[in-house]
């Protein structure tokens, strides 16, 4: 085998185990797997994306390797020299801009379908953050999570229903954030911050705040269950009765 052979063979193999390295239960370049209909979307979009990088990527590369096996100097003869090529210009200039212009579209469509609020949630959640923790309010559930003072604060929501975060700060700007939601919004001071999360998968992950907000920053984590929607009212029930036996 050409050494030249054994190179690409080797560049195809490096591709195809970087792009599957993390792709248990499909292709997801890194990411999470997401257990939010708006997490799914966020995903479709990241892997749209890389695949769009990787075909760009092949097709450099594979003009790369021609360029250096077609062209390589073979004596001292001075190669014909033409200062530019007005067609293979404008390919070039015109194929990365559209490249770029469809992307774009597709995220601004994206994006606007994951942070679109709908007219009734199922579940309102206050979010309040502070240094240095979270605390968890259901206005409508009359329940309110905040930390034991030990251990982190549990935030718990039904499945297969649309919850409402609004996200509020007492101090300076957190950011609440569930890594396998793939969906984090600031907490601004003064700001009314909301987004709408629909949990589709039973489980339990660690939320954190995604923006330093100082030396202790690091305290901020805070658990996050989804259940069954009669898990979640027997939930409520259990920290109503607690509340009522506390003096
Ligand atoms: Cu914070």
């Amino acid at each position: 085998m050409s050494p030249w052979r054994r190179r690409a063979q080797l560049g195809v193999l490096v591709v195809a185990v970087s792009a599957s390295a993390s792709c248990s239960g499909g292709f997801r370049f890194g990411a999470p797997d997401p257990v939010s209909e708006q997490g799914r979307e966020v995903l479709g979009l990241w892997n749209g994306f890389h695949w769009v990088a990787l075909g760009v990527g092949l097709l450099i590369w594979g003009l790369v390797l021609y360029c250096v096996a077609r062209y390589r100097r073979r004596n001292d003869e001075l190669p014909s020299q033409s200062p530019y090529n007005v067609p293979v210009e404008i390919v070039y200039t015109v194929t990365p801009l559209l490249i770029v212009i469809a992307l774009f579209g597709f995220t601004v469509v994206r994006e606007q379908s994951v942070t679109a609020l709908v007219d009734q949630p199922d579940v309102v959640v206050d979010v309040v953050g502070f240094q240095w923790s979270w605390e968890f309010s259901y206005p409508e559930e009359d329940v309110v999570v905040e930390s034991d003072g030990v251990g982190f604060p549990r935030l718990v929501v039904p499945v297969d229903s649309t919850v409402r975060f609004r996200l509020e700060t007492t101090d300076v700007i957190h950011s609440f954030w569930v890594p396998e939601f793939m969906m984090k919004r600031d907490l601004i001071p003064g700001i009314d911050n909301q987004i709408d999360v629909d949990v589709v998968e039973e489980g339990v992950w660690t939320g954190r705040c995604a923006e330093y907000c100082g030396l202790d920053h690091y305290r901020m984590d805070f658990i996050v269950a989804a259940v069954s929607p009669g898990e979640y009212e027997a939930w409520l029930d259990e920290q109503r009765s607690a509340s009522e036996g506390q003096p």
